[in-house]
Parts: C-alpha cells; structure tokens; sequence
C-alpha cells in the first residue's frame, strides 16, 4: 500500500488542472454566477501566513460554489504601486518596475503550490501600463464629472530632503523617517477626489449590506460622521463681519460664553485687536505645525487665546469674546465654534482653565434651580432656563425651536455636517498612476486626449529620495505641446494615490483583457456584484469606503449598474504565532531559540513571556508558508488553517495541530485506498440492515451539517470536524461491500474536495473515476436518512400491559427504561413507588417489577 506523498500528488494535480483549463472562468454558461475574490495582495516580495489565510478561504468557498453548480469568477491580481518599490530604487538602484514584476513572478509561483483555483488568464497589475492606461481614463470620468478638482492643502514636508511625505513616512513625534528633520506642514496645489458629493449615499447604503460584519459597517459609519445640526451667525461687533458656526446643539444658544476660530480662519486676522496681535501671531505660529491628532488629543489641555475681538450672541444680544484655539479645526463645519461650558465637556474644562463665564440653559426635568453650580459639563437633554422665550421648553423640541428662529430672523439654518472630507489624491511620487493632464499658460488645466493614453511613466529615472518628485526632474517627459493649442505646456507630474488603482480593479477582472476599454458594460453587469470579498479587517475604512464611492461613480456615469460594489464581506482574522519575550530587557526572543518546555532567555536566563501574537519579522514568531507547504503539503496547511478557527477569528498557530491535520489525511489516504484495493462486487440491498441505516445516516447527516456550516457564515472548522466524524464512521464500518458504503466514501471524498483539493483528487482517481472530482457535484441531504426508525415498545407494570409508545429503533436497553419510565404512561403507574426490578426486552418491551 502506498504512502501519502502530498509533493507528489500535488504537483501533479496543478499540472493536470492548468493542461484540463478547470479554473478557467465559464463565459458561456447559463448557470448562476458566483463571483469570489480577495484582496488582492502588494507584491512585496514574500507570501505570509496572513496571505495563505485569506486566499485559501476564498479558495474553498469558489470551489465550493463550483461543486454547487455556479460558474465562478475567483481572480486574482498585484496591488502594484507604491512606496516600497521606490524605496527599493532608492537603497539598492533597482528601477521600481524590476522591483516589482520580480518579486511577482516569485509570490505567483508560491501562490500556487497552495492549490488555488485561480484564473491566471485575468490577472491583472496596477503598475502595469495596460491596467493603468485604464485608471487614468476614469480619472478623467471623474474630472470631466466634476469630481477631480485641484486645491491648496497641507502635506508633510521634510525640510532636510526637501520632499513630501506619505503620513506613513512621518513618526508619531512628527520626525521624517529618512532624514530625521522635525516635518512641517506646507500648502501645496493637490489633487482631490469629491467623495464628500457621495456622503449621504454611502451611509445610508450601508444598510444594504447585510453580508457585512456590523463592526465595518460601524467603522465607515463613524468615518462618515453625519451630524445634524445647524449654521448659526455671530456678528462681530463694530464689523460687518459675521462669524458663522457649525453647532449640533442649538438648543444650548443662550449658554453661549465666547466664540472661538481655528487659528487659520481668515476672520482671525480681522477681529485681532492691535494689543492681542503680537501674541496671536505667536501662537497661529506654535499651532501650524501641530498635526490634527495633537491638536484634538482628548487628554490634551486645549491652548487658545484671546484675540481682542467681540462678538453678539444675536439671539439675546449678549457681547461675548471671540478666540482661537488649537481644538477647533479649520477644515471641519465652518472653522468655528460657540463655546458652550456648561453643556459640552471640552468647553467646560477650556472655559475653566480660561475663566471664561459658564452659563446653565438646560437642567434635568423637575430641577428646582436653574442656576444650579455646575463641577461637570451637564450634556443630557433637559428643560430650557435661562433661554428668553424658549424657557420650559424641553431642549430636544428646543433644538427645531432655534433653528427656526434663527431661519426666520436671517441669522441661522438647518444643516447636516459630514466629517468625511474630499479625498486627496495627489503623491509627489515616481511609482504611482500618472495623473493625465496638462498644464498650459494659455488654456489652464488640460486632459490628456483618449487616444494618447496611456501617459507612461518615464524610465531610467533617478531616485535619490531628496527633492521634488523624481517626475519633477524628467525635462524631457514634462515638457509637451498643449493638447488643446499646441503652446508648450508641461505635464501634471504628481502621480495618483495607489487606493485608487484597488478602488476599480474587482472591474477589470470581469473583463481583464479588453484593450479597448477599462471593461464591457455587459461583462461588469455579468459578473457583479462581487458574491463574496475576502480581505484584511485594515481595509475596513479606506479600501472599501474609496471601493463604494467608484463603484456609486461610475454607475452614475452608466459605466456599471450596480450600486454597491461587495455583497458579503469575510475580514478575516489574524494568524498568531507563539511569542516569546524578555521583559525586563524589553526584546524578543526567536522560537527556535527558546526550549518551549522551560521558556528562558538563552543570553542572560530570564524566564520569558509567552504569549500569542500577530506574526511579524521583528517579534521573530514567524512561521514560513513555504516551510510548512514542504513539510506536509498544501494539503495540510490548508485543512489546519481552515480548522482552527472560525474564518473572521485570529489563528493561534500550532504545529501540534498541523500535525493532527496530517494524520487525518493519511487516515483518509489509507481507508479509501484500502477501500479501493478491497473493494468487491458492490451489492445493492433492497433492505438495508441496521449498520447500513445507520452508516447512511453518517453519510447525511455529514452532508448536511458541512453544507449548513458553508452556508452563509462559512464555519469551515465544524465543517472540518464533520469530515472526521463521517471518516471514523467509515473507518468503523464492516459493510464495506454494500453500496451504502461506496456512498459514504465518495460523498467524503467530495465534501473533502474544497478543502484538501489534491488528495481527494488523487483519492477519486484511485477509485477508478477519470473525471475530475472538481467537476462533480455537491452531494444533497436525502432526508428520509436521517430518519431514525422507529419501534412500538410495550409498557407492562407486573406484567400487565399499560400502554405503548414510540421509541427509537436503535435504543439501548439502558435508553429504553428511561424512555419508559419519563414517559405519560410510566409516570402515571409508577409515580412515587419504588422500582425493584426493570426487565428489558429490546425492541419489544419494558417491565417494571414493583412491590405489592
Ligand atoms: C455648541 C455646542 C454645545 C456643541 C454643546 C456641542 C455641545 P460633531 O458631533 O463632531 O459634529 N465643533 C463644530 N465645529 C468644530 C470644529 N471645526 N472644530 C472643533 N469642534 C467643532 O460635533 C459638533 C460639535 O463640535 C459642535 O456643536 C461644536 O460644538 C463642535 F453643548 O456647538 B457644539
Ligand atoms: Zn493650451
């Protein structure tokens, strides 16, 4: 009998399924589809166990959903551009686009010798020119749309290398990565994608996303951050200006103490008396480097200062201060607030430390005093004091009363806020998406006509990592005719932010070699919606809300007609490996240097923490895919990653259970193998004895619960446990000549194929089958199996007959007395008296011996 050699089959059985085309997507089918995708990864060199995880998930489920009789799209493509292949350039003087198809071709070839069904005809990657010939034509949808605008806005500036940075390249102390320098805030012209035109769309269709885990659902809620509210005017005093602010609490009006302006607001300069103005400018100075996490830091004390400056509470006419503040931030409502201590808790504690007045407008129902002395901000709703006509009201209504008011008299409106800002999308950057367009002293800003699309990034390009971008350099490249006069004009030389090459590829594949547009209507509509996404819970905000916001673009523009990109959403969780670490000396310690029994530092003896965390190259807990594929196989690797926790949970690594994986596939291997050798006439009975029923019931009841566990939820680790139980079932089994039998072992075999494709292949060709058995289909429940017969069981007291019930054919003797005695029957005649003997006639009846 042969051993399980999981390289060889599995080499093999890759080969069979490239030459048999399997994985290649059905275009002419009437079957239902079923479109299947992951994340697509960033080719940075190497596959992680993280990559493995997502990517054989998805790959059980499109397997599955073949089994099941769809056609299924299961792509998969590089995320291509991008920071590290310039900074590759940078260290090594290797051109990005090396970099990169380098370290593709590598992470392909490991991709697969997991097995995935992939179809590698629709690969696609960002970097290349005939993907991001295409990106660049829906840049100018958008622009032509409106949506693509340039503007003024701040980006991190290193002063050393005199060059902008990603927020990534700058520390949480705010100093450059790679030079060190403490980075500034400069405003330079930026490109910006108008998703704030989109807010209210992407909230409330968050609501048709049943198949998405509720916590992202919550997170792109709160980055949305809809407020209602309104717009109420300030009038500064001796000015004709007016001081608007953005308020949620209308209600609170009256409580107004002082105003306050984002440093930057252009009034700031106008309302400054001349004795505040040397120190106001001193402080827009300290503030403008400051980042907005610093700036709105809860635990932070708030800094602002008086500007001199007055302005009228137009609702009592009351004269109140104007500031500034590094907490109120320019880009958010209208750059200004009304301070209201004694309803908002930030104002409290700045009015506090200012010894600014705190004025009380709202106290709880049945309050006595409405001046009570406040230690804390009141924030609850109440009842209205101290509010002129609006007293006694209660400040819910309160909040409508105001605004009215203000509407009626001029000074104010109804307004929804929405802390979703417009999308930045502009990068100083060489390896990116160029942005298509020109720029001409005569004509302004100019597209780049169709027909001369793609604009290719220049080659043999110099990266030093100092200065502007390396495009800025690129004389030659920059310098063109402008498309529209044909003057000299120069090129736009800020490429595009690499989200939105991944915010339209899901698109592309539906029609991934189409060279004369980004992808057919026919083919877009077709295929989506995505039926399930799989990716990384670290997408839960940009990736997928910038996804939604292309998806409601181009369907507006007729280029899809779908209005929301991702039906069901699978965020996987993380895989831990076992960690150890040195506490006192503050450092990790790699696995293979620790004796996992007594866990102690090999240098100085220290007994070290053991816990479990995510895997990463500097905590040295790590596990190679590459080094578990070579030791067990694909196989294996994907069996234990699906087994050991649901799919959305983290994975504790274990090379203990990936053994246990091993050794059920080696006791898959032998039984149906040995069936396969002991295999004789299959014989067919008409009547089934009682381990038949019984093994038949195994059978579907495996079926059913594996099928019920793949449904929805996708609970591949029970599914797993089914499969072991329904291989015992067989393994105990003697009617191995029955046609019940074969049953059970094909059925196990199929249910297998998902999960461990290669061995229940090879397993299926040793049965004698030819044709694939990813081609079969998915076994159904026949629910009489699970039916478990039953019997009618006599109840005697003394011998004496007091009724029958229903029993369960295969009960025991012990089960048939408790059946019995819980029974109506039993109760009644036994109730309370003792019982001195029970006898047991199985399948017949049950005989209680009582005293007289
Ligand atoms: C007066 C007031 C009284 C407020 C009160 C709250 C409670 P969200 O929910 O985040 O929209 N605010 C408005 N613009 C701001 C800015 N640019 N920077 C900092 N803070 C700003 O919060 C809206 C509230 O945040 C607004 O309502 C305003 O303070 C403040 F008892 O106005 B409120
Ligand atoms: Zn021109």
């Amino acid at each position: 009998e042969s051993q399980y050699n999981a390289a060889a089959i599995e080499q093999k059985w890759q080969q069979d399924w490239v030459k048999q085309g399997l994985d290649k997507t059905p275009e002419n089918s009437d079957k239902p589809k079923f479109y299947a995708l992951s994340m697509f990864p960033y080719p940075s060199g190497n596959l992680h166990m993280g990559h493995v995880r997502n990517y054989v998930i998805t790959d059980v489920i499109a397997r599955l959903k073949r089994l099941q009789g769809y056609r299924v799209l299961h792509p998969m493509g590089w995320d291509a551009f991008g920071l590290p292949a310039e900074n590759a350039a940078i260290d090594r003087n290797i051109p990005p686009a090396d970099w990169t198809y380098k370290n593709i071709a590598q992470m392909k070839q490991q991709l697969q010798t997991l097995g995935l069904s992939i179809d590698w005809d629709r690969e696609v990657a960002t970097c290349s020119p005939d993907y991001y010939k295409w990106t660049q034509w829906l840049f100018l949808q958008f622009y032509q749309a409106g949506l693509a605008y340039q503007k003024e806005a701040a980006v991190n500036w290193d002063p050393i290398d005199q060059t902008v940075l990603a927020n990534e390249q700058v520390d949480s102390e705010g100093y450059s990565w790679r030079s060190g320098a403490k980075v500034e805030r400069k405003l330079l012209r930026q490109w910006f994608f108008k998703i704030t035109d989109y807010a209210e769309q992407l909230l409330t269709d968050l609501d048709k996303l049943s198949g998405w885990p509720d916590r992202v659902k919550l997170m792109q809620e709160n980055w949305i951050g809809k407020s209602v509210g309104a717009y109420l005017e300030f009038p500064v005093k001796d000015s004709d200006e007016k001081i608007a602010v953005f308020t949620t609490r209308p209600d609170t009006v009256y409580g107004v103490t002082y105003v306050v302006l984002a440093p930057e607001h252009p009034l700031t300069p106008k309302v400054t008396t001349e004795e505040q103005k040397t120190a106001v400018e001193a402080f827009i100075e300290a503030v403008s480097n400051e980042s907005e996490i610093e700036r709105t830091a809860e635990d932070k004390p708030k800094r602002g200062i008086l500007t001199g400056g007055t302005a009228i509470n137009p609702f009592n006419g009351e004269e109140i201060p104007i500031l500034i503040a590094d907490y109120v931030l320019y880009e958010y409502g209208t750059g200004a607030v009304m301070g209201v201590p004694a309803h908002d808790t930030r104002d409290f504690k700045f009015a506090t430390e200012k010894q600014l007045p705190i004025k009380v407008v709202i106290v709880p129902e049945n309050s006595e005093d409405s001046n009570p002395t406040l230690t804390e901000a009141y924030t609850e709703p109440g009842i209205m004091v101290n509010s002129g006509e609006f007293d006694g009201m209660p400040s819910t209504e309160g909040k409508t009363a105001i605004v009215n008011h203000a509407e009626k008299q001029g000074y104010g409106k109804a307004r929804i806020q929405y802390r979703l800002r417009d999308w930045l999308i502009s990068r100083q950057r060489y390896w990116g998406c160029p942005i298509p367009v020109v720029h001409c002293p005569s004509c302004g800003t100019v597209p780049v006509p169709n027909a001369d699309l793609p604009v290719k990034l220049p080659e043999n390009v110099e990266f030093t990592g100092r200065g502007a971008s390396p495009l800025a350099k690129m004389e030659d490249w920059i310098n063109v005719p402008c498309p529209s006069c044909g003057e000299p004009a120069k090129r736009e030389t800020d490429t595009m932010d690499t989200f939105i090459d991944s915010s339209w590829y899901y698109l592309r594949y539906t029609d991934a070699m189409n060279d004369q547009e980004a992808f057919k209507l026919e083919k877009a509509n077709d295929w989506m919606n995505v039926d399930q996404y799989v990716g990384g819970i670290e997408h839960a905000i940009l990736h997928l809300l910038y996804s939604r916001f292309f998806t409601k673009v181009l369907r507006d523009r007729g280029l899809v007609n779908v209005d929301e990109p991702f039906n069901r959403l699978l965020t996987q969780g993380m895989v831990q490996g076992i960690t150890y670490k040195n506490r006192k000396a503050d450092k990790y310690i790699p696995v293979d240097k620790v004796n996992p029994e007594s866990p102690k530092d090999p240098d100085t003896g220290d007994d070290l923490d053991v816990f479990y965390e995510k895997m990463s190259k500097s905590k040295y807990n790590g596990v190679d895919p590459q080094e578990v594929l070579g030791k067990y196989g694909a196989d294996t690797a994907r069996m234990f990653i699906l087994f050991k926790a649901p799919p959305e949970k983290d994975l504790e690594w274990d090379d203990a259970d990936v053994e246990g994986q091993f050794r059920f596939l080696n006791r898959v291997w032998r039984l149906v193998n040995g069936y396969a050798e002991k295999q004789g006439e299959v014989i067919s009975n008409q009547e089934l004895s009682k381990e038949e029923k019984d093994l038949r019931r195994a059978i579907h009841t495996a079926i059913k619960e594996i099928s019920e566990d793949l449904e929805g939820d996708y609970q591949f680790n029970t599914a797993v446990s089914e499969l072991m139980k329904l291989s015992n079932a067989l393994n105990d089994a003697k009617c191995i000549n029955s046609t019940v039998y074969q049953e059970g072992i094909e059925t196990l075999l199929i249910l297998l194929a998902p999960f461990a494709p290669h061995i229940a292949e090879e397993l299926w060709h040793n049965l004698g089958h030819e044709t694939s058995i990813h081609l079969q289909t998915w076994p159904e429940v026949n629910p009489d199996a699970l039916v478990v017969d039953e019997i009618t069981l006599v109840i005697q007291i003394m011998g004496k007959t007091r009724g029958t019930i229903q029993v369960p054919a295969n009960s025991s003797k012990e089960e048939l007395e408790k059946l019995a005695r819980e029974s109506d029957i039993g109760k009644r005649n036994l109730g309370g008296k003792e019982v001195k003997k029970v006898i047991v006639v199985p399948g017949k009846l049950v005989n209680f011996v009582v005293p007289k």
